[in-house]
């Protein structure tokens, strides 16, 4: 297709950029990571990663696109300890790229590149791929664990993985799924949800970030209840590089 082919060439065309989005937590206000989300300006304009990363998948681009994602998530991440300090970033991981072979090894080479602390990476694994096959999930998050990167599952409460056996992986977070947190005001179910979410993952030792935090209103519900993080436009939208510091500057 049309869009495999540029995809194809915009690698070395250098037509990705990473923006960043401010992950804010809720006790303090504190401002204390930062989601890697990818844009691809291609010569027909901007292509969303819904678009492009299942082409990725199917066409086996995704390894080298995972692998410029860290390595450039992870460059900016130790460019910005200076200025904020402790500041970790956070990188989508498609299923394909996680069950790569040597994976861990991957990860362990961009950070001794990059000289980033594994303390400032978080590496997001959506609930899906985990339970696509749970033993080598296992087994790969285990290893990632023991290189002392942090651990997210994303889009959570979209899959069907039983808290039981997420207890079994060494995760240190759960993003509550968007859909849930955006209806909070509206649907009761979904405010339910979200609250058993919370509850259920503090009881496993989990923390819970929460995304699509539009309003205020969610934000003081989630607050509230202990939700520890929380992203999404009430705070930002997702921004290119330069545009996070000046938003730091105003916010700081
Ligand atoms: O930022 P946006 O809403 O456009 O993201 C759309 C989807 O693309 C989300 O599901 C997000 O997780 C995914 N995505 C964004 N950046 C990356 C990336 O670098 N790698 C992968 N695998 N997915 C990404
Ligand atoms: O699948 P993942 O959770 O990684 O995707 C995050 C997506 O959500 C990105 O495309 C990002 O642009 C989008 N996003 C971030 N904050 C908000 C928000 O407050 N509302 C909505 N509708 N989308 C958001
Ligand atoms: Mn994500
Ligand atoms: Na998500």
């Amino acid at each position: 297709s049309r869009l495999e082919h540029l995809l194809r060439a915009a690698l070395e065309k250098n037509e990705f950029e990473l923006y960043y989005q401010p992950q804010i937590e809720l006790e303090t206000g504190r401002l204390v990571g930062a989601e890697a989300l990818i844009r691809w300006h291609s010569s027909d304009g901007m292509i969303s990663p819904d678009r492009f990363i299942p082409i990725a998948e199917k066409t086996g681009l995704i390894d080298p696109i995972t692998d410029w994602v860290m390595t450039t998530a992870c460059t900016q991440a130790r460019e910005w300890q200076n200025i904020l300090p402790g500041i970790r970033v956070a990188v989508n991981l498609s299923a394909i790229s996680f069950r790569q072979v040597d994976f861990v090894n991957k990860v362990r080479e961009v950070l001794e590149f990059t000289q980033v602390s594994p303390d400032c990476l978080e590496l997001e694994i959506t609930e899906t791929a985990i339970m696509a096959d749970f033993k080598e999930a296992e087994r790969i998050l285990n290893s990632l664990d023991e290189l002392g990167v942090h651990l997210a599952i994303d889009d959570f409460g979209t899959g069907y993985s039983s808290l039981s056996y997420l207890k079994r992986f060494p995760v240190d977070k759960l993003k509550i799924d968007k859909s849930f947190v955006m209806k909070l005001d509206q649907n009761q179910d979904d405010a339910a949800i979200t609250a058993a979410i919370i509850s259920m993952a503090h009881a496993m030792g989990t923390k819970v970030l929460a995304e699509g935090v539009e309003e205020k209103t969610h934000m003081l519900f989630l607050k509230e209840r202990g939700c520890e993080e929380a992203q999404g436009y009430f705070f930002a939208r997702p921004m290119p590089a330069a545009d996070f510091l000046v938003w730091c500057e105003q916010e700081g």
